[in-house]
């Protein structure tokens, strides 16, 4: 099923100048981007975005890191993308990311893991309504999508 998905290359993926080989890795794979733009966060939208985490030991300083430097807010498209998009950036402890994930590849720690993804249907459609407004995000056709993505029936 064709989905759309949100992720965040956060602060510590653009200190470590990760931003353009993370969204050729996604790129590759041959998901659609759909929506991209670099935005400092304020204290507002990261408790917004990480809500769910509210009340967990760690979500002052989780928004103390978001909200550490720029970040970067992709929106991807394509068939499964949300498990896709997951499955790339491997398990929340990097210690646990297989090797050839993102997180399995770049990174240690589990409060600098790099990068963000949707993690179902209804988050997906929740945060990217949170991150950009309807017009920002962006349907085109690729002339590549015949040889990636298998023809509606
Ligand atoms: P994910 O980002 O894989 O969806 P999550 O939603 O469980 O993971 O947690 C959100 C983020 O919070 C995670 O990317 C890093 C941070 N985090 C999670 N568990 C943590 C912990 N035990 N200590 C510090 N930060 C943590
Ligand atoms: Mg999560």
């Amino acid at each position: 099923m064709t989905e759309r998905t949100l992720v965040l290359i956060k602060p510590d993926g653009i200190q470590r100048l990760l931003v353009g080989r993370i969204l050729a890795r996604y790129e590759e794979r041959g998901l659609k981007l759909v929506g991209l733009k670099l935005l400092q966060v304020d204290r507002g939208l990261a408790e917004r975005h990480y809500a769910v985490h509210r009340d967990k030991p760690f979500f002052a300083g989780l928004v103390e890191f978001i909200t550490s430097g720029p970040l970067v807010a992709l929106a991807f498209e394509g068939p499964n993308a949300i498990a896709v998009i997951r499955a790339m950036n491997g398990a929340t402890r990097p210690w646990e990311a297989a090797p050839g994930t993102i997180r399995g590849d770049f990174a240690l720690e589990v409060a600098q893991n790099i990068v963000h993804a949707s993690d179902g249907p209804d988050t997906a459609a929740a945060e990217l309504a949170l991150w950009f407004r309807p017009e920002e995000l962006v349907a085109y056709p690729r002339e590549i999508d015949r040889w990636v993505v298998a023809p509606a029936d």
